[in-house]
């Protein structure tokens, strides 16, 4: 019998994140040696009849309605939040207040203040070694985390630009009918908090410094969608009578980072054909790279140190046994998946919990990334943003 302490998790909501997260929490245990015995205690969800078909899909041992209750379980020692936006402030600050872990999907919060009040929360809980992660998973794809080894290696010299784009295509069509995404009391933003919190996050992270400037702007292009039929994914079915679309389709933005280097961020849910499209390339004085979420086991680099007869994008296959993470998994070549990010997640946070250490990304990484959003948003009300021609 194991003497690993235990670690018991209550998961708060079981769609597609709430899915994800299952996975990672089922997985990790099998292909790494963590420092906990990890309990799938619970998952919880308003609906009971479908968190009692979550707890048995996904693999949870019970399963409540109400976060405070799960909270209040002296059988659970970390709650891990996969709700909208406008409860991961409530759900976490009185986790952590309760003496939880918290592990909360991005983006951190709908509004600065939130996430301010929640990275407050959570620096008074590591004091008592109680600790926060917020979900940014891109960060733990193996092919990512070699670009951040190479770029602080030095490979790509003093960093100058980076591109970054996240494309979906999954409003395109105007029958999709008004899903919580698209409003904003329950989301926070669209397009922008949604999957350019993701490309914000990368970005910094990659380069290892912050935005300290933004200069943006955002669009709506379908004002108003069907209402929708039940619960469900990131498209349900359309229901009864229209309602109005009150976030951004799309968002595009230039950024400077504090050392000067300059960045162009699109995020946007009408790339029509691209389903997935997260691409981020990184320029360098001695070389870039170049990454695509939909082909993510492949990091592209070019090494300006090379005579330029014999320099070009060089395709490394991200699955060698020293590249992170990946000696868990396969032999060289066999790849992994988007899902494995979120095992690797696990790994992560359970790892800083039992060494004692805050947890990468935290809340005050969380907090910057709704800083940027923020930021641009008010770029975007400015009316200097456009200038006729
Ligand atoms: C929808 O745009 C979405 O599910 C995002 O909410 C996720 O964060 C992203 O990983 C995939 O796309």
């Amino acid at each position: 019998m194991s003497d690993k302490p235990r670690l018991n998790v209550g998961l708060v909501g079981y769609a597609f994140m709430g899915k994800a997260h299952s996975e990672g929490w089922r997985t990790a245990p099998v292909f790494f040696d963590l420092p906990y015995r990890v309990g799938l205690t619970a998952v919880c969800g308003r609906d009971g009849v479908r968190a009692a078909q979550a707890a048995s899909q996904f693999g949870w041992a019970s399963w409540e309605t109400d976060w405070r209750a799960l909270i209040a379980r002296d059988d659970v020692d970390l709650i891990d939040i996969c709700t909208p936006g406008d409860s991961h402030a409530e759900i976490a600050i009185a986790a952590l207040a309760a003496g939880k872990h918290v592990l909360c999907e991005k983006p951190l919060a709908n509004t600065v203040a939130e996430a301010e009040a929640m990275a407050e929360a959570a620096a008074e809980a590591a004091k008592r070694g109680v600790y926060a992660m917020v979900g940014f998973t891109n960060r733990r794809v193996p092919a990512i985390a070699l670009a951040r080894r190479m770029i602080e290696a030095g490979r790509l010299g003093a960093i100058r630009q980076v591109r970054a784009a996240y494309q979906q295509d999954w409003l395109v069509d105007p029958g999709v009918p008004l899903a919580w995404r698209l409003q904003k009391d329950r989301a926070g933003s669209g397009a922008l908090g949604d999957i350019g919190a993701h490309i914000v996050d990368l970005a910094q992270f990659l380069v290892g410094d912050d935005l300290t400037a933004v200069s943006g702007t955002v669009e709506t292009f379908i004002a108003s969608r069907p209402l929708q039929a039940g619960g469900g994914g990131l498209a349900g079915t359309a229901g009864e009578g229209f309602g109005e679309v009150t976030v951004d389709d799309a968002a595009w933005f230039l950024g400077r980072f504090g050392s000067g280097a300059m960045a162009s961020f699109e995020a946007t849910r009408y790339a029509t054909g691209r389903k997935n499209a997260l691409s981020i390339e990184v320029s360098g004085s001695e070389g870039a790279l170049i990454w695509n979420l939909e082909e993510l086991n492949v990091l592209h680099f070019y090494d300006n140190r090379l005579p330029a007869v014999e320099a070009g994008f060089a395709r490394i296959l991200a699955t060698e046994a020293d590249t992170p993470y990946y000696a868990a998994w396969w032999p060289a070549g066999h790849t992994i998946g988007w899902e494995h990010g979120f095992t690797h997640q696990v790994l992560d946070l359970v790892t800083a919990i039992a060494a004692g250490v805050q947890p990468r990304p935290s809340f005050t990484d969380g907090l910057q990334v709704q800083r940027v959003l923020d930021a641009v948003e008010r770029s975007s009300a400015a009316s200097t943003a456009w200038v006729q021609v």
